[in-house]
């Protein structure tokens, strides 16, 4: 559908992600229209006619050397790793960063951590009805350790240290964020971890970020410390975490994202009492907002300005 009548300064949009037109059927068109671009919204086009392309992980398209003529390849998802080493893929590839996004993660990343530093368990849990008068301690008395500062990882860091949680953050280049202690680097992952209490990873999947939870770094966490995982699932080393869970050493683990998903009905995480599962939904991409970050790339491309949130392919993020 167009956007516009006039179709000699039309763009062509290929929506290439048809599991999701529904959500983006009219936001979409909405969005680019305040955004004043004049386009051609398709699910399916010519390649050599497509200007731009809306991309999900679950696209049917892996194949983008026809796309001659096709300026940005624009991601509803924020994490890329599963077409940044597309080799056909030579276009600007960019990610979404949308503040319906990052206002879902920050509720899921304070929600499990106040359910872990409040203990809420012991109370929701209780058969046998125990009178057991735990008082948690404050939040300024439970350290917490983000690793990953990025978009995502800063707005959660900033909203536990808005509730006195002393929140460090690990990041692979420096950062300075008013509320957190910093550090950046391999050589300062292990200060970062060092007698977390939550620990929360917030990383891209990329070689290096690959099993960055392992059987060492679990180590250096504070005994019974909690780990929740809404990065990627291939951060962690299962095997090493089941078998910190196993010796008490971490106290629990509440993860939203897997290595295979949805995660196998065999995997020993379903079942571990220690484990809570969460079906990759610690963020979703709102459309209403994601739309206008959509729109906002493809006129930045059109009035020939930088594309906003552009993938680093060699970093891989
Ligand atoms: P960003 O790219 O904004 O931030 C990534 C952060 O990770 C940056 O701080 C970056 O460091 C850091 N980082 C990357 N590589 C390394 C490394 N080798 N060593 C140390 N730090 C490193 O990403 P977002 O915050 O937007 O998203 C983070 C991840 O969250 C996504 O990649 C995705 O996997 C996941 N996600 C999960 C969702 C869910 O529902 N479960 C929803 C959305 C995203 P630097 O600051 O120096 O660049
Ligand atoms: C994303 C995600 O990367 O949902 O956007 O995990």
């Amino acid at each position: 559908m167009s956007t516009d009548r006039d179709d000699a300064k039309m763009t062509t949009v290929l929506f290439a992600a048809p599991t999701l037109w529904d959500e983006y059927r009219e936001e979409l068109p909405a969005a680019l229209a305040e955004a004043g671009v004049k386009a051609d919204l398709v699910l399916e086009a010519a390649p050599e006619m497509v200007d731009y392309i809306v991309y999900a992980p679950s696209a049917p398209l892996q194949d983008f050397t026809p796309f001659t003529r096709t300026k940005a390849v624009l991601s509803l998802w924020a994490g890329v790793e599963r077409i940044v080493g597309n080799a056909s893929l030579t276009q600007p590839l960019c990610r979404m960063v949308d503040p319906g996004l990052t206002e879902g993660m920050v509720e899921w990343v304070v929600g499990h951590a106040l359910r872990h530093h409040l203990g809420m368990d012991r109370h929701i849990v209780n058969p046998d009805h125990v009178w057991n008068p735990i008082c948690p301690p404050l939040a300024r008395d439970r350290k917490v350790t983000l690793l990953g500062l990025g978009e995502l990882g800063a707005a959660c860091g900033q909203a536990l240290a808005r509730l006195n949680f002393p929140v460090t953050g690990w990041s692979r280049s420096p950062r300075q964020i008013p509320g957190l202690r910093c550090l950046s680097g391999p050589d300062r992952l292990a200060e970062a971890l060092t007698g977390a209490e939550i620990v929360v990873t917030l990383l891209p999947r990329t070689p290096q970020t690959e099993n960055i939870l392992n059987a060492e770094t679990l180590a250096l966490m504070a005994r019974g410390a909690v780990v929740l995982n809404p990065g990627r699932g291939a951060l962690i080393d299962d095997a090493a975490l089941l078998a910190a869970l196993d010796a008490g050493r971490i106290g629990h683990a509440t993860l939203d994202v897997f290595r295979v998903e949805p995660l196998p009905a065999d995997h020993p995480f379903w079942a571990h009492p220690k484990v809570t599962v969460t079906p990759h939904i610690a963020a979703d991409t709102r459309a209403a907002s994601a739309a206008r970050v959509i729109a906002e790339n493809i006129r930045r491309g059109e009035a020939g300005e930088p594309f906003l949130h552009q993938v680093n392919r060699s970093l891989g993020y």
